[in-house]
């Protein structure tokens, strides 16, 4: 037997809510980015995309040529999410390739993780998970996916088999019977993927014997927390799952947050569904690799917060000019002028060239490790204060911390760094080409919870004082997760 290939996580970094279809030789996968932008090109929310809520878990679907998308966008009227309305929507496009996107279609349903199902007849389905908590249920009905209308009343279909939050559903149709796949268990440590099956679309759902079908709850792989899946045919006529999961070795963080994983699919002889526990390696891969391969389309790794100001931003490869905004990465709802990729690698380094501002007496600007206005790590320079700066805000666990160093003179170039392990960042400097200065560490564990959102590595601009409106930050060589 050949050896395993090192596959796993396929999306690695910040890559929840896997969502997967094979049409016409190409697999396209889509996630959740909550409140990062670009969800897709052509979304526009407005100022809606606020941390903690923003773009949930999509489903892609292909049905006679036309590709749909369907998506919660959360809008949370209260700072903890308690007062929350749900924006469900489609999106659809014949040429996705050009990344023509229809305008976002509405739909009634006060629910999450919509997916749609077209049936045999070509009839269209939407299934998602109803809220409020303890009660959730998944739900169906008919929709008219041009209007968003609703073609019949909703109705339950099950409650998965007792874990919290039954959720991120799809229905699969294969030999002759309706197939339901579910997570529960709620997103981290109890997540599982249980499976119901009907000779009806309306029910009544059988629970497998199998259930749950997939998980790593109580168990030592590295590879936890999977769940929320998408089951697919291979082009061989193999069965797969794109899940999501957490890497977590023996210190048990939450380091790079959920990535996108797949595991081997098995259908039994009485036609029940499983698949293997996600490892980082896979035997098998060999036969599908060359063709599940991740198309790397320049630029679209580059992610913004909220809905950015995009006349802020000049970006070219080696240079990257922000203009500083009012706004810090403390807003919650203002777009701050920022801009990162995800942190994709447990161990590496991400540095940048911060050039002496021009115009700039009052500009507060660096390299930040990201998740929301709530939780950052960041190295930042202060031209009004002559000092760089680590700044460590992590609201829900009371962090609030800066350690700064004050500069003897100007400088003409200024390179941040920060270095990163599975246990802590290291953030550093260097003046003028000269040796490289540790300024403070930070275990991983400030940053690291149980989110919905990993880190993202990214640059950013503030102003300091209202004064200077325009002031220009130039970087060069910004890099990310460099070994
Ligand atoms: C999502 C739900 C979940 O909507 O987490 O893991 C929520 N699954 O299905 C946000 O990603």
């Amino acid at each position: 037997m050949n050896s395993p290939s090192t596959i796993n996580p396929i999306i690695p970094g910040f890559s929840p809510d896997p969502s997967l279809i094979l049409v016409d030789g190409t697999y396209f996968l889509v996630n959740s980015t909550f409140h990062l932008f670009p969800v897709t090109h052509k979304l526009e929310y407005g100022d809606h995309l606020v941390a903690t809520g923003g773009l949930y878990a999509p489903t892609i679907r292909n049905h006679n040529g036309t590709f749909y998308v369907v998506c919660t966008n959360v809008v949370n009227h209260d700072k903890d999410g308690s007062k929350s309305e749900l924006q469900n929507f489609i999106v659809s496009t014949t040429d996705i390739y050009a990344s023509k996107w229809s305008d976002p279609v509405s739909f009634d349903f006060y629910g999450i993780d919509p997916s749609l199902f077209f049936d045999t007849d070509g009839k269209a389905y939407l299934c998602g998970s109803k809220s409020p908590g303890p009660q959730t249920k998944i739900m169906l009905f008919e929709i008219d996916v041009k209007t968003g209308e609703r073609l019949t009343e909703e109705k339950a279909l099950w409650h998965g088999t007792g874990g919290i939050y039954p959720e991120g559903p799809h229905i699969y149709f294969h030999n002759s019977m309706y197939y339901l796949m579910v997570s529960e268990g709620g997103t981290h440590e109890g997540h599982s993927v249980t499976m119901a099956r009907s000779k009806n679309l309306w029910g009544p759902y059988e629970p497998s014997p199998r259930n749950p079908i997939l998980s790593a709850a109580g168990t030592d792989e590295y590879v936890q927390c999977t769940g929320h899946c998408e089951a697919f045919e291979g082009k061989n006529g193999e069965w797969w799952g794109v899940c999501l999961g957490i890497r977590m070795g023996a210190a048990r963080l939450y380091g790079l947050g959920r990535e996108t994983f797949l595991t081997k699919g098995k259908w039994s002889n009485d036609g029940w569904l499983s698949f293997d526990r996600a490892k980082t390696h896979l035997y098998g891969f060999e036969d599908v690799q060359d063709h599940l391969r991740l198309t790397a389309v320049p630029g679209v790794d580059l992610l913004y917060i909220h809905d950015p100001e995009l006349s802020r931003y000049s970006v070219s490869d080696q240079i990257i000019a922000l203009a500083a905004s009012p706004h810090d990465l403390t807003s919650a709802e203002a777009s701050p002028t920022f801009i990162g990729k995800r942190q994709r690698r447990l161990e590496g380094t991400s540095s940048v060239k911060l050039l002496q501002s021009q115009t700039g007496t009052s500009v507060l600007a660096g390299l930040a490790i990201y998740k929301d206005e709530t939780r950052f790590i960041r190295i930042f320079y202060s031209s009004q204060s002559l000092t760089i700066n680590v700044q460590t805000i992590n609201k829900a666990k009371g962090i609030e911390r800066t350690v700064q160093h004050e500069l003897e003179n100007e400088f003409g170039v200024l390179k941040l760094e920060i270095k990163y392990t599975e246990m802590e960042y290291t953030l550093s400097y260097a003046i003028d080409d000269g040796d490289v200065r540790e300024l403070s560490k930070v275990p991983t564990l400030e940053l690291s919870d149980k989110d919905f959102v990993g880190p993202i590595v990214g640059l950013y601009a503030v102003q300091e004082s209202y004064a200077n409106g325009d002031d220009q930050i130039i970087f060069k060589n910004f890099v990310v997760d460099t070994a």
